[in-house]
């Protein structure tokens, strides 16, 4: 039963919240007022969480997926003693989150930014703030669990059995993603994923009987999933019921709903929109805080006894766990050295010794490969040894290539698998890859370039949390041919190397794939588009041309202009790159000594120092044309104002791709001539 501590905890959630949105005067109070006793009775009685080890990896996960109610996450944060962590990830004798911290909320460079953001805030377990993106990766979160369950479990070593634990809003359930969402995990049947919804009928125009009047039991209960109702958010005792029947859930996940008051206690704005995103004001403040009993006249006050009485729950809970867990992996290191090694490689993103050894050479070959073909070999080259690399296609594998051979496919009951079928779900592929990725996992997402779009939300929002989730998108231009303009990408390659810490790669040939591979895989702070062609490209003929590990530089010398001073500098990225060689042998009959640079990746380049990039675009060299099958927009970056830019200025169309590609003026001669041209402009022949 809950005793007046517990009251007082409850409400000193409550009252840090209010008075750090007031003092920012910015900021959602209502929603951490009323879950206040939800997230208690939470965190209290069932996360399986060490305060002092933010990072055990046995640890349940708790997401806010609603992740405009910070204040409720930085309030329990703080009331938990959740440590910091330092930069390698060890606990140090600091707060996650200090009081000071809660009085500077959403200030510049505080530890409390307006939505909880992953890797800068410890405790904070991923990046929430845009509505279903923390219901999307709480199901990669959960599969993952399940993945690291069959794989590593043994008898009488339970290693993994977490729980993932997520407070939404009504927000979240509106978004279609939350539908592909629970979709998935009710037919993986993720007995270990627990949603919670604070149904309060308010979002911000109002009451939500404007926009959502769905019965929400009856459509997760057709997902498959079990559904709970908690009537009363303050009934501490009903929730705590609720959780414990979620956590013994055998085979489907858990949705709560849990009917509670946003801006519980005010007596002027419960249950108004007013009380979602905006601070109070003083008065209702005061009487708020007058309502629950609380001195009106303090701020930011912790009544003692409040951490204490965390510190004697999750704390010694989670101090108990945690070392048992320590001991197990001990034992368990003993036994199961290799299995061991994996994890450690796990949690410190490693790669084992060896790991790309079986990455084959592609041999010289006119005919070629197409990109997808030669991504789909290397993959299978170094699943074996990697066997954290998991992921799958959204119900595109055959056309993506992205199955792994010697694996089963991920089902309810089969874990210990690699191949997921995402169905023709791409946003919560997003998601999920994201999930994996922040659980140690090598994950991967594949789809049409095109389709992209349908999983941008995750694909930012990995870069923003610099976590190396990979992404691989083929029939990546004009060039995948018949099936016409709404397959076509035009914008999509620039629009995803405009995202912040992105990195995008579009090799040329099966030995730039090899390359970016290594890259991917090399890659601990940074997802990755892998881009790759429908068709089939040349394997070009290394002997003559610059090494294909130049990919690891985002661009090199390919071939260089020969018999005299360079004269104009042609760049090219994926199947483009065939025809600006083709157009740099025609260039030289006549004596034009033009240099083709194959430019896979802007972003790799654009981290080389500045004379590695003056050494492959001379600056005294103003002849340039760039050449890619997509939006020319960013390529004056590299040929400059007065430079050519071949590429797409408007939709594509249906036909082979040969013709598409003529049509468009993909063609050798196209080059040869904005070259000649630019050598025509006054002042710009070397
Ligand atoms: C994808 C997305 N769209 C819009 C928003 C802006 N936004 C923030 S909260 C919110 C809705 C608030 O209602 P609800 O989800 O019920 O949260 P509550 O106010 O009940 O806490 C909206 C539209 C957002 N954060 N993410
Ligand atoms: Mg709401």
């Amino acid at each position: 039963m809950p005793d007046h501590l517990d009251k007082l905890a409850i409400d000193t959630i409550r009252t840090l919240s209010m008075d750090a949105v007031e003092k920012a005067n910015s900021g959602h109070p209502g929603t951490p007022m009323a879950l206040a006793p939800l997230i208690y009775t939470l965190w209290q009685n069932h996360l399986r969480y060490d305060p002092k080890n933010p990072l055990w990896q046995g640890r349940d996960r708790f997401v806010l997926s609603a992740g405009h109610a910070s204040m409720l996450l930085y309030s329990t944060l703080f009331l938990a003693q959740v440590r910091q962590l330092d930069a390698k990830g060890n606990p140090i004798e600091k707060p996650a989150v200090s009081l000071e911290e809660i009085e500077r909320f959403r200030q510049l460079g505080s530890k409390t930014p307006g939505h909880p953001e992953y890797g800068h805030t410890t405790g904070v377990e991923l990046t929430t703030g845009p509505l279903g993106q923390g219901v999307g990766m709480s199901v990669g979160l959960a599969i993952a669990e399940k993945w690291r369950a069959a794989h590593f479990n043994r008898p009488n070593f339970t290693l993994f059995d977490y729980r993932v634990w997520v407070i939404c809003s009504d927000g979240d359930l509106m978004e279609g993603i939350s539908n592909e969402a629970a979709s998935l995990a009710g037919h993986l049947r993720l007995n270990n994923l627990v949603w919670i919804y604070d149904q309060n009928h308010i979002s911000i125009e109002g009451s939500t009987s404007i926009a959502f009047d769905e019965d929400v039991a009856t459509r997760f209960e057709g997902y498959g999933w079990n559904v709970l109702h908690v009537a009363d958010a303050n009934d501490t005792a009903a929730i705590d019921e609720a959780l414990s029947v979620a956590s013994a859930a055998k085979d489907s996940p858990t949705l709560i709903i849990v009917r509670s008051h946003i801006g519980y206690g005010a007596p002027n704005k419960q249950d108004t929109k007013e009380a979602h995103g905006e601070a109070l004001g003083e008065s209702e403040v005061a009487a708020a805080k007058r309502a629950y009993g609380w001195p009106a006249d303090r701020t930011f006050y912790v009544p003692d006894g409040v951490k204490e009485r965390f510190a004697e729950q999750i704390g010694a809970r989670g101090a108990k766990l945690f070392s048992a867990w320590q001991d197990l992996v001990a034992r368990y290191r003993d036994e199961y050295p290799d299995l061991a090694r994996e994890i450690e490689h796990m949690r410190s993103r490693t790669l084992p010794d060896g790991w790309d050894k079986d990455i084959e050479t592609f041999p010289a070959d006119e005919k070629g490969v197409a990109t997808r073909d030669s991504g789909g070999k290397v993959m299978n080259a170094i699943a074996p040894r990697v066997p954290w690399l998991i992921g799958g296609a959204a119900d595109l594998a055959p056309s993506t290539k992205t199955l792994l051979k010697d694996s089963d496919s991920i089902e309810a009951g089969n874990f210990a698998a690699r191949n997921m079928h995402f169905g023709v779900r791409e946003h919560v592929m997003g998601t999920v890859v994201n999930g994996l990725t922040l659980s140690g996992l090598r994950g991967y997402g594949a789809t049409f370039l095109i389709f992209s779009d349908y999983m941008r939300p995750a694909i930012r929002l990995s870069a923003l949390m610099e976590i190396p989730s990979i992404f691989i998108f083929t029939h990546d231009s004009i060039g995948l041919g018949e099936d016409g303009p709404t397959h076509q990408p035009i914008e999509q390659l620039v629009s995803l190397r405009a995202i912040p810490h992105m990195r995008v790669i579009r090799p040329c040939d099966a030995n730039e794939v090899a390359e970016a591979w290594r890259v991917i895989m090399g890659m601990n702070d940074r997802p990755t588009c892998l881009v790759l062609s429908r068709q089939k490209l040349p394997t070009l003929d290394r002997s003559k041309y610059g090494s294909a590990k130049g990919v690891a530089k985002g661009a090199y010398v390919l071939a260089d202009a020969e018999g005299g001073k360079l004269q104009a500098i042609v760049i090219a990225t994926g199947s483009e790159v065939q025809l600006a060689l083709q157009a740099r042998e025609k260039l030289a009959r006549d004596g034009i000594r033009a240099r083709v640079v194959s430019m896979p990746s802007w972003e790799l380049f654009e981290a080389q120092p500045q004379d590695y990039r003056d050494s492959v675009l001379p600056p005294d060299v103003a002849a340039r044309v760039s050449i890619e099958a997509g939006s020319t927009i960013g390529w004056e970056r590299y040929v400059g104002l007065g430079g050519a830019t071949i590429g797409m200025h408007s939709f594509g169309a249906s036909a082979p791709a040969a013709d598409v590609f003529r049509h468009f003026g993909f063609t050798a001669e196209a080059i040869e001539k904005a070259v000649r041209d630019q050598l025509a402009r006054k002042g710009r022949s070397a």
